[in-house]
């Protein structure tokens, strides 16, 4: 039933995509053009001007950007597939923003930094350990496909961890908390997997 969804999405709506489109679908997914909007609350409105995005926790110095020094960092374009515990995945979506491995070079890490909690305006966490967010696979974003990042999908400027399942991808992120050890954040102390690997299917923990 599941490999039938998925090549009638393949054929019937991405006619100009390779061969591999089927096997781009992580196991117990399914295929969408659409982007649902899926948050735990209210979407917070954060004006520009009053928007920063900190680093801190084991630093030496917690680093602060307001949104116009955050603009001026180097920024580049993902590519990415995401992928949604409530079983969507959505490919090539396009992404501009700053990855975390220039966000964190800007500031002096404390060795035992081994994980990251992200939080948000409105309250939201998500952990990650270190390894899970450098070399390019977690990024803060602030514009898709081409455009500002709206509101409800995370805008001003939100994670994008894209190779695990979406919760980790931590809309109106406001920093980066650096710590030791490991903490679960608003999913993961509630039961989703600490980790999320949609190619695991690490979707509850227990998984
Ligand atoms: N701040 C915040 N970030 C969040 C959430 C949330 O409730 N609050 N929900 C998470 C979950 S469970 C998912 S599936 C994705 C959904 O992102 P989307 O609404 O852009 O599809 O955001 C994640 N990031
Ligand atoms: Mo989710």
């Amino acid at each position: 039933m599941g490999d039938r969804f998925v090549s009638r999405g393949f054929v019937g709506r991405r006619p100009d995509s390779g061969g591999d489109t089927a096997s781009r679908i992580p196991p117990g997914q399914y295929l969408t053009d659409d982007f649902p909007v899926l948050s735990a609350g209210p979407t917070p409105r954060i004006p520009l001007d009053t928007w920063e995005f900190t680093i801190d926790g084991l630093v030496s110095q917690p680093v602060r950007w307001s949104w116009a020094e955050f603009q001026a960092l180097p920024a580049r374009e993902w590519t990415v597939d995401i992928s949604c515990v409530t079983k969507w995945t959505k490919l090539d979506t396009r992404w501009r923003g700053v990855s975390i491995d220039d966000l964190l070079a800007a500031a002096d890490l404390d060795p035992r930094a081994q994980f990251l909690v992200a939080h948000s305006y409105g309250g939201y966490t998500t952990n990650l350990p270190l390894g899970e967010a450098l070399n390019g696979q977690a990024f803060v974003a602030y514009e898709y496909g081409g455009a500002p990042l709206e509101p409800a999908h995370g805008g001003p400027a939100r994670l994008v961890v894209p190779h695990l399942y979406l919760w980790k991808s931590a809309k109106w992120v406001r920093g980066l908390h650096l710590v030791e050890r490991d903490e679960p954040g608003f999913w993961e102390s509630l039961g989703y997997h600490n980790r999320g690997d949609p190619w695991r299917e690490e979707r509850y923990s227990g998984d």
